[in-house]
């Protein structure tokens, strides 16, 4: 079975240093991200939790997750990489998660050594209980022997670091991951400095690459990211989400505060910027062709 955009994918990991993405919640978000130029989207288990308004802790269904992304796969043509949390129960679970996923053409899964049902990672003082290691070991080589196209890429993702366990621990988890079949490795920290993924990145010695997402430590740039080596796939997350939040605050407030829309109708996206990231236009031409 050939999926196109893993094959893309693996393409990018490759041939490029490294590679960005950015987080979505469903596909008018994802459009922005990919005419941004960004790489690849990450349909973001935190971002669509919060568009149901609920906390990214294993309360939507796998078919809710599924759906969003299949939204967002048929919005655009870059890969996406699918969050899966902890593939919503055991290896069982997971194969049919990594099936349907690479059949739909999703190019990569992320899964997480969490126990189920998980509590998000970035979270003060969050429930963080990780699964026995040789356990999540099994998800990682279920989804390996379950893909069915070749470039699907599987990526395990520890939370030894968030859940205080130290970098042996991760190191040990990391090292597991791969040899269980990871494609890459993807470390995650909730600490507000770079350092302990800095650390990590350093004793980090297999050729297996590293996935990092710098929301707590902004000050890591893509050129520091770089120049640390190692690292091949960068994620923002959610960023777009936040900055929705806010600016959907701001102009709340002002129309209540004004009585009316006068005052933002210039600080707002306009009907035609929207009508375009709807493709009205091919709505239009198929009209013609068909009505
Ligand atoms: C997500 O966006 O759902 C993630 C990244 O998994 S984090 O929220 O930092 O765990
Ligand atoms: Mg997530």
């Amino acid at each position: 079975m050939t999926n196109q955009l893993a094959a893309t994918f693996r393409n990018l990991l490759q041939n490029r240093n490294y590679i960005t993405g950015v987080g979505a919640r469903d596909a008018l978000e994802a459009k922005m991200i990919q005419r941004a130029g960004f790489d690849f989207v990450w349909s973001s288990g935190f971002c669509i939790s919060a568009s149901y308004g609920l906390p990214d802790a294993s309360i939507l269904s796998m078919k809710t997750f599924v759906e969003e992304a299949l939204a967002i796969k048929e919005a655009i043509n870059i890969p996406i990489i699918y969050d899966g949390d902890t593939g919503y129960g055991n290896a069982i679970n997971v194969i049919y998660l990594t099936k349907i996923l690479d059949e739909a053409g999703i190019a990569a899964l992320c899964l997480e050594d969490k126990r189920f049902p998980k509590d998000t990672s970035l979270l003060a003082g969050g429930r963080q209980e990780l699964l026995d290691a040789k356990e999540f070991a099994g998800k990682i080589r279920a989804a390996k022997d379950a893909q069915k196209s070749k470039d699907f890429t599987v990526i395990a993702r520890t939370e030894a670091l968030i859940a205080g366990m130290g970098q042996q621990e991760a190191l040990d988890r990391a090292m597991l991951y791969t040899e269980a079949g990871a494609d890459c490795i993807f470390i995650h920290s909730k600490s507000k400095t770079p350092d302990e993924i800095i650390q990590f990145v350093n004793a980090w010695t297999s050729p297996v690459p590293l996935v990092l997402v710098p929301t707590s430590y902004p000050d890591l740039t893509e050129d520091k990211i770089e120049e640390l080596g190692k690292v091949k796939v960068i994620i923002y997350a959610n960023q777009v989400l936040r900055a929705a939040i806010k600016a959907s605050q701001e102009v709340l407030s002002e129309i209540k505060r004004s009585k009316g829309v006068k005052k933002i109708e210039n600080t707002i996206a306009t009907l035609d910027e929207v009508f375009d990231l709807q493709d009205i236009k091919s709505m239009k031409q198929n009209e013609k062709k068909y009505l």
